[in-house]
């Protein structure tokens, strides 16, 4: 740490800015677009049943938002978000971890919780809100959590987890137990205020969180030229004083390889570490949004070229990893488990009413009771619209 109000600290004796261009960071970036790797990259550092498992999970979450997308526009499911384009940031990266190392998500990291080991029929659970869902069936879809694979709960108000992951982070420390904590979250969020008091106080008191910015180019409508005028969000972690790296985030091997050495230096030094992964929403933000509106064709083709996904398989297959015949057979394998599951889902029964109001207040106070009689009337009057749904007006 440098002390500007040091006594000896250097002096310059003309009026020099340092330029607002002073800072570019390059891009850490192990395999080119056809999958080789880059000469200087050397022979990349990374297992082969690791790279094998990152590439399932991330077909897995490929074909799981593919035939959510289809669900909710068949009018299946009210709800949905992709993460379609940036599987390699979020499989990659929660690859690079222990599987005790806590997850404090965004929303568009399911990546991170299937190479966890999150079920189809656990995501289907969520996203039809059945009685087995772990949330209880309370919130809207996508907004995962597992207790058992320490993925913390997604909340929608942006940049909440940023300084709650470095108080965790914190008491990880103090724990001992050589764990630490991965913050998932775009750089529209980083805006927020939270994200610099997260920063801040993580570089002071020292928390071994792992800032994991998807910097994919928009913030739903807004892109990145509208949000900042700097050198993206890795420059904004050196200005607090927190060691930063910026990755090509659709390059599985580099985005791993950051991770797990951000992760070694987080618990070795018990320090923070910032992560900007280069990545590109190629989908829409959710299923309310149209993004023909804001940007074109030809920019979202362009963008087709760098899919994580293809470039991993190429990579796999030159090393003899990998054939057309196993990623086809682990397709339709994926295609058919989840279509199983939400089928399955759908039919079965939803929680019971009475559980909307319960786990806050040791007894249900009157205004929530009343509440809950007026949702179970409703329900009565439009039976249709609620199948599977118990609890009438008793
Ligand atoms: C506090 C708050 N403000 C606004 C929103 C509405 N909102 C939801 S997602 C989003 C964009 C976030 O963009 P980014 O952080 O880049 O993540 P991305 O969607 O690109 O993955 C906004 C503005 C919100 N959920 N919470
Ligand atoms: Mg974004």
């Amino acid at each position: 740490m440098y002390d500007p109000s040091a006594l000896d600290a250097t002096r310059i004796h003309s009026p020099e800015f340092i330029t607002e261009s002073a800072l570019q960071i390059p891009i850490y970036a192990v395999l080119r677009e056809d999958g080789s790797p880059y000469p200087d990259a050397g022979d990349p550092d990374v297992a082969e049943e690791v790279v094998v498992a990152m590439h399932d999970a991330a077909v897995f979450t490929r074909l799981l938002d593919e035939r959510m997308l289809g669900a909710q526009r068949q009018g299946r499911l009210p709800f949905y978000l992709t993460c379609t384009g940036e599987e390699a940031a979020t499989v990659g990266s929660a690859a690079g971890l222990e599987a005790e190392d806590m997850i404090w998500p965004q929303y568009r990291e399911q990546g991170a919780l299937r190479y966890r080991g999150f079920t189809a029929e656990q995501f289907m659970h969520q996203l039809f809100a059945t009685d087995m869902d772990l949330g209880k069936g309370r919130q809207m879809p996508v907004h995962y959590g597992s207790r058992e694979l320490h993925y913390m709960t997604v909340s929608s108000p942006l940049a909440t987890q940023i300084p709650q992951a470095a108080g965790y982070a914190y008491g990880q420390k103090l724990d001992g137990a050589g764990r630490c904590s991965i913050c998932y979250f775009g750089e529209g969020a980083a805006s927020e205020g939270d994200f610099h008091a997260a920063l801040n106080m993580a570089a002071v008191i020292r928390c071994p969180a792992i800032f994991f910015c998807r910097n994919n180019g928009y913030a739903i409508s807004t892109p990145v030229s509208e949000q900042y005028a700097g050198d993206g969000v890795a420059a904004r972690g050196v200005g607090y004083g927190v060691r930063s790296i910026r990755v090509d985030g659709n390059d599985f091997l580099a985005v791993y390889l950051a991770t797990r050495e951000a992760r070694r230096q987080a618990v070795s030094e018990g320090v923070p570490v910032l992560i900007e992964a280069m990545t590109y929403r190629l989908g829409a933000h959710s299923t309310s949004d149209d993004p023909s509106g804001y940007r074109s064709r030809k920019e979202e083709e362009a963008w087709q070229r760098f899919d994580p996904i293809a470039r991993i398989r190429a990579y796999m297959e030159s090393r003899g990893w990998w054939d057309a015949e196993r990623d086809e057979a682990l397709r339709q394998r994926y295609r058919d488990e989840i279509l199983a599951a939400m089928k399955a889902a759908e039919k079965l029964p939803k929680p019971p009413l009475e559980r909307l109001v319960e786990d806050v207040y040791a007894a249900v106070p009157w205004h929530l009771a009343e509440q809950l009689e007026a949702v179970k009337r409703h329900v009565d009057a439009h039976p249709e619209a609620y199948p599977n749904t118990a609890g009438r007006a008793g």
